[in-house]
């Protein structure tokens, strides 16, 4: 059985990386006024919080549509038997029902949707450890059941630089009543059944990252994390003095630089950083 690996735009994988382990892509769309870019494909992150800087009015976000979707599928039946495909949380956007909904709808390969319940690299740890099993020709049962599996070591810890972004996008729960006081603070926010919900109010942004850096060195006692990635919104400076602090702790870590895309920087906004890890 020929079994295809699919993940959206939001995991954030290199194109050359997507393209050297054959991992398709379907992107999702950021809205300015009346243009729709596909990010990741006619959008770069740079282009994107240039544009912002620029903008009039905030950008929205938008789903694959499904018929997008179809037509993705329809290519690769021809090539494959199965796909396992990857989404960003089905809490905070319809693009894995829509993809479930699109298998229903196309004959000739069966579809295996997998909430990652997370997003950005994170969820393209998921696609990546799909890949090099899809290569190993292990059935799609397998690969799910492997997935699951790391998702019980999956963390992700990340703050932002301004709440208004993720509570004017309606993507901020638990925090309706705390909003007003979480808006003064630095909150550390993660997911909770695939909802972004505030972790801890810190007051500052330093001690916000050292808070998260000793999240993320309970872990490494308990178990070496297999894979870290820092993540950020347009700060990269700041991601990098980060993996430098943590590799002169951990020089054993497998630490990567990675970024929140136009998708999820509409949602965060400029500034943001957030570190997320998997324990083998
Ligand atoms: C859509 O329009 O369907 C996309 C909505 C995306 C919402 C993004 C919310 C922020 C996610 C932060 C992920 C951080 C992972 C480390």
């Amino acid at each position: 059985m020929k079994v295809a690996v699919m993940t959206d735009s939001t995991a954030y994988i290199p194109k050359q990386l997507r393209e050297s382990e054959s991992i398709h892509m379907v992107p999702l769309s950021v809205v300015f006024g009346d243009v729709s870019y596909q990010e990741e494909v006619d959008l770069t992150t740079e282009e994107f919080y240039r544009m912002v800087k620029d903008a009039e009015n905030l950008p929205k976000t938008s789903q694959p549509s499904i018929g997008y979707i179809i037509e993705m599928l329809e290519k690769l039946a021809v090539d494959y038997d199965a796909v396992v495909s990857i989404h960003l949380s089905s809490g905070i956007s319809g693009t894995y029902q829509a993809v479930a909904r699109a298998g229903e709808l196309v004959d000739g390969i069966t579809v295996y949707p997998f909430d990652s319940e997370i997003s950005c690299l994170p969820q393209g740890f998921y696609a990546l450890e799909a890949a090099k099993m899809a290569r190993d020709n292990k059935p799609p049962e397998a690969i799910i059941n492997r997935l699951e599996q790391m998702k019980q070591g999956m963390r992700a810890y990340f703050m932002v630089d301004d709440l208004n972004h993720l509570h004017r996008g309606g993507r901020l729960n638990g925090a309706q009543v705390l909003v007003g006081s979480l808006l003064q603070v630095k909150p550390i926010l993660h997911f909770v059944d695939k909802k972004i919900v505030p972790f801890e109010k810190i007051r500052t942004r330093k001690k916000a990252l050292n808070r998260i850096i000793s999240l993320l060195e309970e872990d490494i006692t308990k178990g070496k994390p297999h894979k870290v990635a820092i993540i950020h919104g347009n700060c990269e400076p700041a991601a990098l003095a980060l993996k430098q602090e943590l590799e002169e702790k951990h020089p054993s870590l497998d630490c990567a630089i990675s970024y929140f895309g136009p998708v999820i920087g509409t949602h965060l906004g400029q500034g943001s950083i957030g570190i997320g890890w998997y324990t083998k």
